[in-house]
């Protein structure tokens, strides 16, 4: 599915607000996860096309809320979770913007997919496969998506994903190799939506 209309719907700060506008819309939801900095917002602005829908920042750790966001006139929303992580944010604000994003992950009923960012060029973090088990234990589908490709050369992007794929205990194939500069494996996401259409539409009874 390529995405032709993208708009910012709000922003969310607690789970019962979540819940409130979840109300209102009638479609399956896809969310963006990983630490601050890893991409996301980059992630969504390409995969949209639209430049600046998400805020790209250089001060990480910035998002601290949900950002909720219709795909082809609600085909999909998309949520563009805070990001974890971020060491300099002060300990309250970390517990808070944990227990949003479990309550979250583990109550929306809408949620059909999960897209687990992390940096190409690192080893998964301590909290990126927390994220992973969470992902399991939860039984949410999820994609791993390895930010910021065109840094590193093709025969070091294959490595990479090895690296990764082990230290997650996720399948290669399961890694799509992402970059919101030059675009690539934009088509491969593309195809994770239509995937996650395509379930949904074989999921739901007769
Ligand atoms: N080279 C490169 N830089 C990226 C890419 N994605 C994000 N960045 C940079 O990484 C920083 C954080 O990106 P952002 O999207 O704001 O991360 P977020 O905190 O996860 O939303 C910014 O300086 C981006 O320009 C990418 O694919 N390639
Ligand atoms: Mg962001």
């Amino acid at each position: 599915m390529k995405i032709q209309s993208a708009e910012f719907i709000t922003s969310i700060a607690s789970y019962a607000k979540y819940k409130e506008v979840s109300c209102l819309y009638d479609c399956p939801e896809i969310c963006v996860v990983g630490r601050s900095n890893v991409g996301k917002s980059t992630f969504i602005n390409c995969i949209t096309g639209r430049k600046k829908l998400a805020k790209a920042s250089v001060t990480p750790g910035r998002t601290r809320l949900i950002n909720l966001f219709d795909l082809n006139k609600k085909t999909l929303v998309l949520a563009d979770l805070p990001g974890y992580g971020y060491a300099a944010a002060p300990k309250a604000e970390k517990t808070k913007w944990a227990e949003l994003i479990e309550s979250y992950l583990s109550g929306s009923e809408k949620l059909k997919r999960v897209f687990a960012l992390v940096d190409i060029r690192h080893e998964p973090t301590a909290l990126d496969k927390q994220m992973l088990k969470y992902l399991y234990a939860y039984n949410l589908p999820f994609t791993v998506v390895a930010t910021k490709s065109d840094k590193l050369s093709k025969s070091r992007i294959a490595k990479s994903v090895q690296t990764i794929s082990a230290s997650l205990a996720v399948g290669r194939d399961d890694i799509i190799a992402f970059s919101g500069l030059t675009g690539n494996g934009k088509e491969k996401i593309e195809s994770e939506l239509d995937s996650v259409i395509a379930d949904l539409q074989s999921e739901s009874p007769t």
